[in-house]
């Protein structure tokens, strides 16, 4: 491949949106110019792009990769661009274009300069993305040399966004998606969202909420539909519908959505073939049946199989039918922590090879901590695949720093006793998770949780990363370099999510949030119609103790694990109230009683927000004031709200235990009744 085409830097200036303002927009894809050595290196390197002429063909995501490239590295220079002229780091971009060849790439080095290579043209966006990131972490571009290749194949976005533009547990403002002008109006946006997914190699999307309208698998939608897909491909991004199963009925005319009903049927792969006809690559569809009031297959007495191989067959070997598991009804008294393990386990085999089964990574709901679903582990002969929740509905919402990295590498890492750990179980399928994504200016709504979208599709990625080495690539590459930086924001970042389980719900409790937002304490709330919507079904608090006994005493779903693993839940203290009613007054190891060792986790966590506090007001000369001040503004409101979770759950608990606080804690500030007088309607993302 003699014959090169050299692309000079100025390539940049092709690329839009690329915003300098530091209000977030950019991402982890600022590029902030470099300093000292690590700048030097870059210039005495002297960049120069040049693409492999014969696997060109003015294949679009070549030239993203480009594109990407040039906007980089010319940031990363400094402006205006120190290159000098006639250098020789020269970097290759040579991939193959093999459709289906593999996403890996590679990033060599030799005295020519730097080559990207991989089988496919994703492999080079994906490794012009590597590098940059090698780069934009202080690498030297003489030396760099990468090989990667992403653990799982699916590695996915759920947005709960409506087509009216409300984002269902959505804390960043409205959908990023704009329905009503597509397909004519396509946002810059929509470029740079898919350019923030490609460059963590989050490969699939799903459009719409799980709560879905039929509607949108009307032809209206299918072309609004049809430009999404068309602006992402180059990125490597696959779109997904959530389908209502009803559809046939709500919006094909037929009197029933039986899925053993051939009509039925017929619908279902007429509606394919004309998503297929406008979307060649459509990824298929995710189904939310029988659950929270959605229809699905057993309105029809069929199985949950039955409903999700109805809609396999129509998409035959096009595309993936995505099932979630996240079922549970008040008309069945068994332990909610048990109902999906019950329904889907007896149906392991039953799916058809194309349908997936998501599970999310608890048996409850996105709690701040649960222990790893059972079902992990259970259903060898069906493909499982990881649900998680970027958005963070049960941990702080908008405003609390809450990185998520270590819970979901405590899910990957917890070992399933049956053939392997939960990462080993869903990596052959692949990762989801909910998107935070809003038209917030800078996309998720508060700056730290930028860095839980980046994480996701870190480990989706590799899930053998660790929850600290993502840490430090996105706080350097979001925020600041500066070694004092990275050092003090770091542990912040990895103690954060530990924080909110202490002054939300500590040792093992759940679900104590306010009715249907969810936002704030409502520990008390125990009169709403289905039992398991109740806080105090989760707390089991009464005079003598408190927590859900889910030993053989009690519901008994620790049975539903592995014997070893369940041994070591039940012994596990983070899951304590989690699988048992505990004695008020029982000693803990710390020799404390339990009582007064709850207590103390609730000063635990109030400690531990003042303490980022403290650590984020010290990093004011690293970050630009718009953003250091947005940060700090809402670990004010985190340590209000800390206080507030903290102090009306003590007031609760004492108002059934009627025990003293244990010497020397501070009392709640308000009586009970105020905690409970308190209603907020208006909170977001319901
Ligand atoms: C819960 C949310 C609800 C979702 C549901 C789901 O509160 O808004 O519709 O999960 O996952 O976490 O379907």
């Amino acid at each position: 491949m003699a014959r090169l085409l050299a692309l000079c830097l100025a390539v940049a200036a092709l690329l839009p949106g690329a915003a300098r303002a530091e209000d977030g927009y950019d991402l982890w894809l600022r590029y902030a110019p470099l300093e000292g050595e690590a700048l030097e290196r870059l210039e005495e390197f002297n960049p120069q792009i040049a693409v492999d002429l014969y696997n060109r063909e003015d294949n679009p995501t070549l030239e993203a990769a480009v594109r990407e490239l040039g906007f980089g590295l010319h940031s990363l220079l400094g402006e205006p661009a120190r290159s000098r002229p006639g250098g020789h780091g020269r970097i290759l971009i040579d991939c193959g274009s093999h459709p289906t060849g593999g996403e890996q790439y590679f990033v060599t080095t030799d005295r020519q300069g730097i080559r990207i290579g991989g089988p496919s043209h994703i492999s080079c966006l994906y490794g012009a993305y590597a590098l940059l990131r090698e780069l934009s972490l202080g690498a030297d571009p003489r030396t760099i040399n990468l090989t990667s290749a992403p653990a799982m194949p699916l590695r996915m976005l759920n947005h709960w966004d409506n087509p009216d533009g409300h984002v269902e547990r959505g804390y960043a403002g409205r959908s990023i998606f704009d329905w009503w002008n597509l397909p004519d109006r396509l946002d810059q946006r929509m470029i740079d969202y898919a350019r923030a997914n490609a460059s963590i190699g989050i490969n699939a999307v799903v459009v719409n909420n799980v709560n879905a309208q039929a509607y949108m698998l009307e032809p209206r939608y299918i072309a609004k539909l049809k430009r999404l897909a068309d602006a992402w491909r180059p990125y490597g991004i696959r779109v997904f519908l959530s389908a209502r199963f009803s559809a046939p009925r709500d919006i094909g005319g037929l009197p029933t959505a039986d899925p053993l009903d051939p009509a039925v049927r017929a619908w279902w792969r007429a509606k394919a073939d004309e998503i297929y006809a406008a979307i060649p690559d459509f990824g298929g569809f995710l189904v939310k049946a029988n659950s929270e009031g959605q229809p699905g297959p057993q309105d029809y007495g069929r199985s949950h199989a039955d409903g999700a191989n109805v809609l396999a067959e129509a998409l035959g070997n096009r595309g993936t039918v995505i099932w979630r598991a996240f079922v549970y009804s008040e008309h069945n008294d068994v332990d909610r922590a048990m109902q999906a393990f019950d329904e889907f386990v007896p149906l392991d085999g039953q799916f058809a090879p194309n349908v997936i089964v998501q599970v999310k990574n608890g048996p409850i709901d996105f709690q701040p901590r649960e222990p790893f679903h059972p079902m992990f582990g259970a259903m060898p002969n069906t493909r499982l695949m990881l649900e998680a929740q970027i958005t963070k509905e049960y941990l702080g919402q908008g405003t609390h720093l809450a990185y998520l990295a270590p819970m979901w590498e405590e899910v990957l890492h917890a070992d399933t006793g049956r053939g392997g750990t939960v990462a080993q179980i869903v990596q052959p399928v692949g990762m989801a998770g909910v998107a935070n994504t809003g038209s917030d200016r800078n996309w998720t709504g508060s700056d730290f949780d930028q860095a839980n979208w980046y994480a996701f599709g870190r480990l989706a990625w590799d899930p053998s990363l660790t929850s600290e080495q993502i840490a430090r690539e996105w706080a350097a590459q979001t925020f600041s370099r500066a070694p004092e930086f990275v050092e003090a924001v770091v542990p912040m970042m990895l103690g954060s999510r530990q924080a909110v389980v202490d002054y939300m719900t500590p040792l093992g409790l759940a679900h104590q949030m306010a009715t249907g937002h969810h936002y704030g304490p409502g520990p008390w709330v125990c009169d709403l119609a289905r039992p398991e919507w109740n806080p105090c079904y989760y707390a089991r608090a009464d005079r003598q103790g408190i927590g859900f006994d889910r030993t053989a005493s009690g519901s008994n779903a620790l049975a539903q694990y592995a014997p070893p693993v369940a041994a070591g839940l039940a012994a596990d203290p983070d899951y304590l109230l989690w699988f048992h009613h505990v004695g008020w007054d029982q000693a803990m190891p710390s020799g404390r009683s339990l009582w007064a060792e709850l207590v103390g986790r609730y000063d635990t966590g109030v400690a531990a927000v003042d303490a980022m506090a403290d650590t984020w007001a010290a990093q004011q000369r690293h970050v630009d004031p718009q953003r250091f001040r947005a940060v700090a503004e809402n670990l004010v409101i985190q340590q209000a709200e800390a206080r507030w979770w903290r102090d009306a759950s003590l007031a609760w608990w004492q108002s059934i235990n009627g025990l003293p606080l244990p010497e020397g804690t501070r009392p709640p500030q308000h009586e009970l009744d105020y905690y409970r007088s308190l209603a907020f309607p208006e909170a977001p993302g319901q």
